[in-house]
């Protein structure tokens, strides 16, 4: 086991639901603990920057269009093991693929409007998280 922290953003389309409440009581209920949030409408060029490493993808512009289309929740998360925990908590990046009780099962609409964002390794969650929180807003 180790101790590790990652990031989450709550997509648009959750934040519209009214879920953030839910999806922070399943974090919660997965070990996760939040320690540091803020709720934030991404401008276009923070969005590009977010996803830089998908520029080449043929999805990237719509993504950048959903990601900017409201505001987003976004958050640091720690625990055991936390970058795959969130990753299980969270599902299959295609809802219609995730495992029952997970986020994107119960909350995401499609591949693109997916609920949650997390990190995928411990180099991208350092350089995600720094991305989005200062020194000072994390303890
Ligand atoms: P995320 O980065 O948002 O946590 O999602 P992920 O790791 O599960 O998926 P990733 O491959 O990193 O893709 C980032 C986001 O791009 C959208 N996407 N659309 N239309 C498509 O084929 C496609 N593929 C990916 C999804 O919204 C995905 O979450
Ligand atoms: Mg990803």
């Amino acid at each position: 086991m180790s101790l590790q922290r990652t990031l989450s953003i709550i997509k648009p389309d959750a934040v519209k639901k009214n879920v953030i409440g839910q999806i922070y009581q399943r974090f919660e209920e997965g070990g996760l603990k939040i320690v540091a949030a803020k709720m934030k409408q991404l401008s276009q060029s923070e969005a590009e920057g977010f996803y830089a490493v998908h520029k080449d993808r043929p999805f990237f512009s719509d993504l950048v269009k959903f990601m900017t289309s409201g505001p987003v929740m976004i958050q640091v998360l720690e625990g055991d093991n936390a970058i795959a925990k969130n990753r299980e908590i969270m599902g299959a990046t295609n809802p219609k693929e995730a495992e029952a009780g997970t986020i994107r099962a119960d909350f995401a609409e499609s591949i693109d409007a997916n609920a949650v964002h997390g990190s995928d390794a411990p180099e991208t969650a350092a350089v995600e998280i720094a991305y989005f929180f200062s020194t000072v807003e994390l303890t």
